[in-house]
């Protein structure tokens, strides 16, 4: 019996999500793991805040505010961004606040030290004597030595996304004071990749299926690979494991190094916290796990190159990723997301302007699965109202408001006689339909969104062709059979709308008198002629009223010159 973990990158708990970030790692995963819990899989779905290095230290420093309550508010506010959008992990840490983090990221260093696989290195680091202080990653900023850009930062540089080596930067500064840093000795460990592509992980990276933009993105990475660096000089972070630390002290594990351990550790958390602490060597210790990193385009090489090259370090068979479907970049409007200059949708406020679910949606209508793609707010308008509205909406409201008037309230009857021609029209002659789950597996949530469309666009043609209005008096009972089938269609579209609309779906479902909760409903995959109707006839229906509020140019019109306000403030 497989099983599938499901992981999203872990947000930096410092600063609030955008648009780019839900439809990048989160949404898609959320769409996947309901969709696979739909059809009857087990999944575990985990997440958390990333809350160790430089990018938290320097928020907080900024802020004037301790780590662990910077952190913890970023944590909390994150979270509620994920509720709000409906977006449901099985479990939810953070990798400062999980209980089994700092052990299980120290256990890593010492296996991974215990079978050759760490080097350390006596060298030279930048260091501010204004700020008494070893200068990593963020805390400088400098010109990049492969592409020249000027705000380079020390580990990576934001333009060329090569990582780079602070002490072949042309040009450095220390970010916090602006001073020329100067060289110290210090020690430091470092990661052998290298050796692990050698011993076995180069291998299996060959041989595994990677998505085509994952394969280009990393291209001759692997040959070129060179050991990474994987300690600190800092104060806050995974301490090194004083039984390998060499009596060396004030060192922390890197945050790429502990961050995605704490896929781990979070799953940890989760088995002990259901009472069952050994239940997480099932998810990550067995064969027959698979493992979906859902990350953004920029985390391809830690979560497919160095991460799996850990777990592959350890020797003791842990489950390597099995798919990392990857995003591309989403912008807004024709430019990238900015925080900084206001460019950008806080997505608190607009959940206040538009149900969260519209907005899922269309997100994922209009995701960024293979190339860069965008948030339009006339193409969030279209999307609303031709794909939903005037499609499911219209759909589910005239068909309940009839049979509500003509059949009380109720799923009418299906005479024996009409369910197989009916069956024929509408699963044969009505159009186009297919299963979106199929889609869903293969991360080409576009095409599932439009197969979810097209399932109700099917529907519409049935009505018009067989117009109940027009038989309710001279033929009844086959009224009464159109309708009841119907009926039962818009059951079936609540379901296919769990994964994308968990909430608009749950008021269909009980729109139409589905009981209980439309997700722990079995997926109605592609129904086949004769057997596929949920719904009794008699099935009294719940309170009927349109599930889409349309958009209207006006609202475009208004959060356009919004944005453009917004960048000039
Ligand atoms: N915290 C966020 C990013 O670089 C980073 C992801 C960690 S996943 C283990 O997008
Ligand atoms: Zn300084």
């Amino acid at each position: 019996m497989t099983r599938t973990l499901v992981t999203s990158a872990l947000p930096y708990a410092n600063g609030p999500l955008h648009l780019g970030h839900l439809i990048g790692a989160y949404l898609p995963a959320d769409c996947y793991v309901r969709t696979l819990r739909a059809l009857g899989e087990e999944v575990l779905y985990v997440c958390g805040a990333d809350e160790h290095g430089v990018a938290i230290t320097i928020g907080a420093e900024q802020e004037g505010v301790p780590y662990p309550e910077y952190v913890a508010r970023w944590r909390h506010a994150i979270k509620d961004t994920f509720d709000a959008f409906g977006i449901a992990f099985d479990v939810w840490s953070g990798t400062s606040t999980c209980p089994e983090h700092a052990a299980t990221s120290q256990e890593f260093f010492r296996r991974l030290d215990m079978n050759g696989y760490l080097q350390k290195r006596a060298e030279e680091q930048l260091y501010c004597e204004r700020d008494a202080l070893f200068l990593a990653d963020r805390y400088i900023v400098g010109t990049c030595h492969e592409c020249g850009f000027e705000e380079a930062r020390g580990d990576e540089c934001p333009r060329c996304g090569k990582w780079l080596d602070p002490l072949r930067m042309p040009k450095v500064l220390c970010k916090v004071c602006g001073t020329a840093p100067v060289r110290r000795s210090t020690s430091h460990w470092y990661l052998d990749l290298p050796k692990l592509r050698d011993e076995g992980f180069g291998a299996w990276f060959e041989d595994h299926d990677w998505k085509p933009n994952v394969r280009a993105f990393i291209g001759n990475q692997l040959s070129e690979i060179r050991p990474r660096p994987i300690t600190r000089d800092m104060r806050w972070g995974v301490p090194v494991p004083l039984d390998r630390a060499d009596g060396e002290t004030g060192k922390v594990l890197y945050v790429w190094f502990d961050a995605p351990i704490g896929y781990v550790s979070f799953t940890q958390q989760w088995a002990r916290e259901r009472g069952q602490p050994e239940d997480w060597k099932r998810w990550w210790q067995r064969p027959d796990t698979r493992l979906v990193h859902f990350i953004g385009k920029d985390n391809i090489p830690f979560h497919c190159l160095v991460f799996p090259a850990m777990l592959h370090g350890l020797k003791q068979d842990w489950v390597l990723p099995w798919q990392v479907p990857a995003h591309e970049f989403y912008n807004l409007e024709g430019r990238k997301f900015s925080t900084s200059k206001n460019w950008t949708i806080p997505l608190e406020p607009l959940t206040r302007r538009f149900d969260p679910d519209l907005v899922r949606f269309y997100l994922l209508a209009s995701a960024p699965e293979t190339a860069d793609s965008e948030w339009r707010w006339d193409e969030f308008q279209r999307s609303v109202n031709t794909s939903l509205a005037d499609t499911i909406g219209n759909l589910a409201t005239r068909v309940l408001r009839f049979a509500a008037k003509h059949f009380d309230a109720r799923v009418p009857p299906l005479g024996a006689a009409l369910e197989r021609e009916l069956d024929h029209s509408l699963l044969e002659e009505c159009g186009p339909l297919a299963d979106p789950a199929r889609s869903v597996l293969d991360f080409r949530f576009r095409r599932a969104t439009e197969e979810l469309v097209a399932n109700g666009a099917a529907a519409n043609v049935f009505i018009d062709r067989h117009a109940p209005w027009a038989l309710r008096v001279k033929d009844p009972e086959r009224a009464a059979a159109v309708l009841n089938t119907a009926c039962n269609w818009i059951a079936l579209l609540a379901r296919w709308m769990g994964p994308f609309l968990p909430r608009k779906a749950q008021q269909i479902w009980s729109m139409v008198g589905g009981a209980g909760s439309v997700h722990a409903q079995p997926w109605p995959g592609l129904p086949q002629a004769g057997s596929w109707r949920p719904l009794a006839p008699g099935t009294p229906f719940g309170t009927i009223e349109g599930p889409f509020q349309k958009i209207t140019d006006e609202q475009v019109g208004a959060e356009r010159s919004h944005l453009r306000e917004g960048e000039r403030s």
